[in-house]
């Protein structure tokens, strides 16, 4: 696409939901530097989220970890979110922070854990009906780590009922996507270990069903954006949890590790013509900023995203298409090249100027007074539930 303002159109219209997870403090299992100004609760993570909303004009909804953000009256926290000028994203069901919890979730051997795990999900479907949001988002910490330890087969009967009773409760306007993990916290097996897995189960399950690629949970080499292709051929491309990795489940900034790799997964969603927010495929970050400002890191995560899109819409389709068709391999790979290389920073300026935001976010975030406003204003800011 070399037309400029078809470009900005499909930019303009895309849409990133940041995780409310990350605006609140997060480290290692070494230690979590708490920051000055974090969210106290759900509804100050809301307030930090409208801000990156504000600043980028494509961040318009949050997703809710539960029960990290449990609130009393969900339709309350709707409400807020509403007029703060965002919405509620996904919801994101929590098996994995209790002692029962041990042995697994869904696949645990203990029918009465199961039974709470599965009961938990479905408490997560409720909460959707009042938030309004359409997206369950799951991922199990189910696994085992020693050979012998628990029947693999039989622990994908179990997930197989578990993604079964959820699937039937979900509204028409409802969907379940299944996020895989190669390891961690397990280390022999995962019981969803992999797209195939996601895949296997969701084409089992109906329509509903769809795989969430987090890009930082594969193993190193993997290539993603194969994956993602094979994916949305089936129409089974749910979503992306985007994050960066250089060794295991990293949780860094999107874009920052690997910025070729995020474009070229761009590349084949715009192929497939799937940035479009009436796709069916959201866009969601999953990152943890541990010694960076949360809501600048998450600001210039959305950057980053908008950048690799942007390249990607750049790529002219026509002579790839020739270069291809010819057998042409150099040329072909320098047309994406040509793309990746361009400098997109200036089109994604006048793009905010004319959606009337600051061109520079970052830059309009610091002149802003907020981070000075919400150090005063908490104290104490809540972890964001893990890595303490
Ligand atoms: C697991 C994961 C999953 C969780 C989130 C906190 O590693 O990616 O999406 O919900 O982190
Ligand atoms: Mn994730
Ligand atoms: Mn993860």
């Amino acid at each position: 696409m070399n037309d400029h303002a078809a470009v900005k159109a499909a930019l303009r219209a895309m849409r990133i939901e940041t995780p409310s997870w990350a605006y609140g403090n997060s480290g290692t299992r070494f230690k979590v530097f708490a920051q000055a100004g974090v969210p106290r609760n759900a509804y100050e993570k809301v307030a930090d989220a409208a801000m990156v909303h504000r600043l980028t004009g494509v961040a318009p909804s949050v997703a809710l970890h539960i029960p990290w953000d449990r609130v009393d009256d969900f339709a309350d926290l709707t409400r807020f979110a509403a007029d703060q000028g965002i919405a509620l994203g996904a919801i994101n069901p929590n098996v994995f922070q209790e002692n029962d919890y041990k042995l697994g979730s869904v696949c645990n051997p203990d029918a009465r854990v199961r039974r709470k795990a599965i009961d938990h999900l479905l408490e997560c479907v409720d909460i959707m009906d009042v938030t309004g949001s359409s997206v369950l988002s799951l991922w199990f910490a189910d696994g085992t780590n020693y050979a012998g330890q628990d029947s693999i087969a039989v622990r994908q009967d179990r997930l197989a009922d578990a993604l079964r009773e959820v699937y039937d409760r979900l509204g028409a306007d409802q969907r379940m996507l299944v996020e895989y993990k190669f390891f961690e916290p397990h280390f022999y097996t995962m019981d969803v270990p992999d797209w195939g897995t996601s895949f296997a189960h969701c084409m089992a399950l109906g329509d509903k069903a769809q795989v969430l690629v987090d890009t930082g949970h594969h193993a190193p080499g993997t290539n993603i954006e194969f994956l993602v292709t094979v994916l949305l051929r089936f129409g089974k491309l749910g979503g992306f949890h985007f994050n960066s990795r250089n060794y295991a489940d990293d949780d860094l900034m999107v874009g920052a590790a690997d910025p070729f790799q995020l474009f070229r997964i761009a590349h084949e969603l715009v192929r497939a013509d799937v940035i479009r927010p009436d796709s069916g495929v959201e866009y969601m970050l999953d990152q943890c900023h541990n010694l960076e400002a949360k809501v600048p890191a998450l600001v210039r995560s959305v950057l980053n995203v908008q950048e690799a899109v942007a390249k990607a819409l750049l790529v002219d389709a026509d002579a790839l298409a020739t270069a291809q068709q010819a057998g042409d391999v150099l040329a072909a790979h320098g047309v994406l090249m040509d793309a990746f290389a361009t400098d997109v920073r200036p089109l994604l300026a006048e793009l905010r100027e004319e959606m009337g935001i600051d061109p520079d976010p970052i830059a309009a975030y610091h002149a802003s007074g907020y981070q000075r406003k919400i150090e005063s204003e908490r104290a104490d800011g809540q972890q964001a539930g893990w890595g303490a």
